[in-house]
C-alpha cells in the first residue's frame, strides 16, 4: 500500500536521539531516509549501552528502523562533493550536530539553498538563539531547562528528571511537524526553508500547564489542587506537585495489593467529580456523596490528602488490575502503573503494531516501539535499522557514480 510520504527524500544527518526519532517518524510514513554516517564509527549510538558484542545497540537500532546507510567523510574534499550531489536530490536536510558543526563543514544555509533551492533545512538544537545558543545539549539539559525537572518530584526533595525523553523524542516529534509543515508550504511556494526545534523550546511546549499555573501562583499566591494546600507553604515560583493530576480534576497515585513486595502495585486514582458519587459507594464511603464537606468538588480541595488516604484503604485490598476492572465498571477514571516489563509482554499493544517483534542479522530479535501515530490510509512496517553504510554502494549508484567511480572514492576515503 501507498504511503503518505512516498517520494519525499531525506537526508538524515542525525546522530543519537532526538534527530533520529524524528527520522524514523518520517521513515514510517514512506520517506526515503538515506542516514549519512562517518566511515568507522558511525552514529555514536552504534556502540552506546551495548548488551550484544559487535552488534548495534538497542538505542541505535530502536531509534533508526526503516533507513539506509551510507558512509561518508564530509570533511574529505571528494565525500564533500558526494553530499553535494546527496543534497540536489534530497527535499529534506535533517540534522542535529552541535551549534555551528553544519557550517564548519560547509555547508551554510547559503550553499545549500545555492544547491537545492527547495531544500527543507531541519534542526535541532537545544537552544534557540539566545545566551546559550553555542552550547551542546543532551535529554535531561533541554529538561532542566525548559522547566519539567524544577516542576516535576516531591516538595521536600530536589528537582527530578522524567523517564519519558521529552527533551530528545519530544523534540523530534516537533522538528518532524515542523518538517511536514514546510513540506506542505513548500507545494505553494516552491521554496525550502529552515526549520529549528529548540530542546528546551519542546520541552517548555510540554510543560505549558506549568507556566499557566506560575502566572495563576502570582496573581492568586496559591493553588488548591497543589498538594501544598491547605498545610504548606507555597513560594514564589511553581511547586513540585508530587503525583498530583495538576488539573480541574484531583488525582494520586495508590498503593494496591502487594505494593510491599512489587515496586509497580499502584494504581492512579482520579476523582472525577461527575463519579464522585460512585467513588463514594465503591470505597463504602456513601454518606461522602451527600455530607456537605465533601459532596462538593470545592469541599474536598482541603481533604484531598485525607480523601486519597480512605481511597487507598481500599484499592490496598485490590490488585491493580482487579481495581481496574471494578472503577472502570463505574466509569472511574483510573491507570495502573505499569512496569516496563509488563508493557513488553502487552497482547494488545502487540497487536497493534505499537510494540514491534523485529529481527536483526547481528543481534537476531528484539522488541521495539512501532509507530505510535496511526494512519488508516498509511500503515507502518517496521524494517530494522541498517547496517554501518550498508547502502552506500546502492545510493551513490541511484546517485549516478558507476562502480569504478565508486571503489575511487573509497580507496581516497571519501566514502
Ligand atoms: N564525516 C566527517 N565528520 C563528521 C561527520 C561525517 N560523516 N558527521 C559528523 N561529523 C563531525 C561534525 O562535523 C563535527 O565536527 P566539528 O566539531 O569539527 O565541526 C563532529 O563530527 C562532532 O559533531 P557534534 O559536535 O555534533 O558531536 P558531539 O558528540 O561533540 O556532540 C551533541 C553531541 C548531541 C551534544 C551535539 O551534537 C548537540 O548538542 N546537538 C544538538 C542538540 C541535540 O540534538 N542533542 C540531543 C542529543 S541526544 O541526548
Amino acid at each position: 500500500m501507498a504511503k503518505a510520504l512516498d517520494g519525499v527524500r531525506i537526508l538524515d544527518f542525525t546522530h543519537v536521539q532526538s534527530g533520529p526519532t524524528c527520522t524514523q517518524l518520517l521513515a514510517w510514513f514512506g520517506a526515503d531516509v538515506i542516514k549519512v554516517e562517518r566511515a568507522g564509527s558511525g552514529d555514536v549510538t552504534r556502540e552506546q549501552l551495548r548488551d550484544v558484542p559487535d552488534a548495534d545497540s538497542l538505542y541505535f537500532t530502536m531509534l533508526n528502523h526503516n533507513k539506509r546507510s551510507v558512509t561518508i567523510d564530509t570533511k574529505n574534499p571528494e565525500g564533500k562533493k558526494v553530499l553535494e550531489t546527496l543534497i540536489k536530490t534530497c527535499d529534506v536536510l535533517v540534522e542535529n550536530f552541535a551549534p555551528g558543526a553544519l557550517d564548519r563543514m560547509g555547508f551554510t544555509w547559503a550553499r545549500i539553498q545555492e544547491l537545492n533551492p527547495q531544500m527543507i533545512v531541519a534542526s535541532v538544537k537545544g537552544f534557540g538563539p539566545g545566551p546559550y545558543e553555542d552550547c551542546k545539549v543532551y535529554e535531561n539539559v533541554a529538561q532542566c531547562a525548559g522547566g519539567a525537572a524544577s516542576t516535576t518530584g516531591f516538595d521536600d526533595g530536589p528537582p527530578v528528571v522524567t523517564g519519558a525523553q521529552i527533551g530528545d523524542s519530544g523534540t523530534g516529534l516537533h522538528l518532524a511537524l515542523g518538517i511536514v509543515t514546510a513540506l506542505f508550504q513548500r507545494t505553494k511556494t516552491n521554496r525550502g526553508q529552515k526549520v529549528l526545534a529548540a530542546m528546551q523550546d519542546g520541552v517548555l511546549n510540554l510543560c505549558r500547564v506549568k507556566l499557566r499555573d506560575q502566572q495563576r501562583l502570582e496573581r492568586t499566591g496559591v493553588m488548591k489542587e497543589y498538594p501544598q494546600y491547605p498545610n504548606g507553604t507555597f513560594g514564589e515560583a511553581v511547586p513540585r506537585a508530587g503525583n498530583a493530576s495538576g488539573g480541574g480534576q484531583p488525582g494520586w497515585i495508590l498503593k494496591c495489593k502487594g505494593w510491599e513486595a512489587d515496586p509497580n502495585a499502584y494504581i492512579y486514582f482520579i476523582t472525577q467529580a461527575p463519579v464522585w458519587a460512585k467513588i463514594c459507594n465503591v470505597i463504602g464511603k456513601e454518606e461522602w456523596a451527600t455530607d456537605p464537606d465533601y459532596a462538593t468538588p470545592a469541599a474536598r480541595l482541603p481533604r484531598l490528602k485525607d480523601i486519597f488516604a480512605e481511597i487507598e484503604r481500599w484499592t490496598m485490598t485490590k490488585t491493580k488490575f482487579e481495581a481496574m476492572d471494578i472503577l472502570n465498571k463505574y466509569d472511574i477514571p483510573c491507570g495502573p502503573i505499569l512496569s516496563m516489563k509488563e508493557i513488553a509482554e502487552d497482547e494488545s499493544l502487540r497487536k497493534t503494531g505499537t510494540i514491534v517483534e523485529v529481527d536483526h542479522p547481528v543481534r537476531g530479535k528484539y522488541l521495539t516501539v512501532g509507530n505510535p501515530i496511526k494512519l488508516s490510509d498509511s500503515p507502518t512496517d517496521v524494517t530494522r535499522s541498517p547496517l554501518l553504510g550498508e547502502h552506500t554502494d546502492e545510493v551513490m549508484a541511484e546517485l549516478g557514480y558507476s562502480a569504478e567511480q565508486i571503489a575511487a572514492l573509497r580507496t581516497a576515503g571519501a566514502i
